[in-house]
């Protein structure tokens, strides 16, 4: 049985998303399941349960990458890759990530249920920490295995409780024996939350994602000097905080010198031994750049770093700042496009091309096996956020296109 009029069952597919949103639910209907944390070991715990119950073989990486195989009927022939991530923001939504992940399952049980053979293996990925709030870099486990990170300098990355992602890793036991590297695939597929307005407001069912936009992101330290708030007069003052409000003023000009495709946020901040009546003399923050060109990336990450030294310079405050990553536009491959844009149009679905702001670990496999992401609509476009929502009926649509794409490369 080929498959191409079949049909994923959209009612377990929501109950599974529903019973995966269950860990680490938070009061207002989001998620916490920040990663390698307890609550992501009982998150990679339920799929790895789900996913052995279809017979699937199982295997982990150094990095914890989770990789769930269905042997096709040639073995000869490059796996089908799909997935996503299920760890999530401090207060993130039920479907960021996660429906990636158990659309990919819901492909799977469809194929087990239906006795479906393909003729590729078909492989099903949960990624070690997409999110990046935890450990600082964003993509860190498709990221190790795409080979834009050494795996020991991500060991080595702290959270802010100095816990390295080794330590982490271990703590859960979700260090694996194989190789966080690249193994030859045929193809990968994401099915994703688009986490914006677009689809929403043209009301269409699915995107078909071209690209993900190019983006710069730094950590910066400025170092003033801790003292009184009652006995310090202005001109004695070497205030950190100061500095660092005026820099987020700066990312922010920046960011609408770009126009409606600018974006810049600081979206962390840390004084350091704050109190309310001492003049903050180190504050932490973040910064990240965003932009569907590379050109203007390149551009800012040459100019913010000057432009932002010398505020501090001139409050006496200097300031460190270290580029985490500079990821250019990636585009996508156009033979998995386009089997996402047959497989909408076959199905029925309005669609339209549209690159992604968000950054997903589609962009790092994307440098090795050739890639393709579907995107759902999300309402108000809100992500990142404990009100993230979609319809049954989106993500039971976002997983038909995910399901005729995959067995399309599968079988061709
Ligand atoms: O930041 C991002 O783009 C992703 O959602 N982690
Ligand atoms: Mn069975
Ligand atoms: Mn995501
Ligand atoms: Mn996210």
């Amino acid at each position: 049985m080929s498959g191409t009029n079949q049909r994923i069952d959209g009612k377990r597919l929501w109950d599974s998303l529903m019973a995966m949103a269950e860990i680490g639910a938070t009061p207002k209907g989001g998620v916490r399941r920040l990663t390698l944390t307890d609550v992501d070991k009982d998150g990679r715990a339920r799929f790895r349960g789900w996913c052995e119950t279809l017979d699937l073989k199982v295997r982990v990486d150094a990095m914890g990458n989770m990789f769930a195989r269905r042997e096709g009927r040639d073995p000869t022939r490059l796996p089908v890759l799909m997935g996503s991530h299920l760890d999530s923001q401090p207060t993130g939504g039920k479907f960021d990530g996660a429906l990636g992940v158990i659309a990919g399952l819901e492909v799977m049980r469809t194929l087990h249920e239906l006795n479906i053979q393909t003729e590729a293996p078909v492989e099903l990925i949960n990624w070690t920490d997409e999110e990046g709030s935890r450990f600082g870099r964003s993509l860190m486990g498709s990221g190790v295995w795409a080979g834009v990170y050494p795996q020991d300098a991500a060991y080595g990355w702290a959270d802010i409780d100095g816990v390295t992602v080794s330590d982490a890793l271990d703590r859960i036991g979700a260090k694996g024996e194989h190789p966080a590297k690249p193994f030859p695939a045929d193809a990968y597929f994401e099915l994703h939350i688009e986490q914006g307005p677009i689809l929403e407001r043209e009301g269409k069912q699915v995107g078909v994602v071209t690209g993900a936009q190019a983006q710069v992101w730094w950590d910066a330290v400025v170092t003033g000097q801790d003292a009184h708030a009652g006995t310090t007069p202005p001109s004695a003052r070497k205030d950190a905080l100061l500095t660092a409000a005026r820099i987020i003023a700066l990312v922010d000009e920046m960011m609408r010198a770009h126009g409606d495709d600018g974006r810049g946020t600081v979206g962390w901040l840390q004084v350091v031994n704050a109190s309310r009546n001492v003049v903050p003399g180190e504050v932490r923050f973040s910064v990240e750049f965003r932009h569907p060109e590379t050109a203007a990336i390149e551009a800012i990450a040459a100019a913010f770093p000057q432009r932002a030294a010398e505020i501090a310079n001139a409050n006496r405050t200097p300031l460190d700042l270290k580029e985490l990553f500079l990821l250019p536009h990636q585009p996508f491959d156009p033979g998995c496009v386009g089997i996402v844009r047959e497989a909408s149009a076959r199905l029925g679905y309005t669609t339209r091309d549209i690159i992604s702001g968000a950054g997903h670990d589609a962009v790092y496999v994307a440098r090795s096996v050739p890639t393709a992401m579907i995107f759902t609509p999300c309402k108000d476009g809100l992500s990142h956020n404990e009100a993230e929502s979609i319809e049954p009926e989106e993500a039971e649509a976002g997983t038909q296109v995910l399901f005729q794409a995959v067995l399309a490369r599968a079988n061709r």
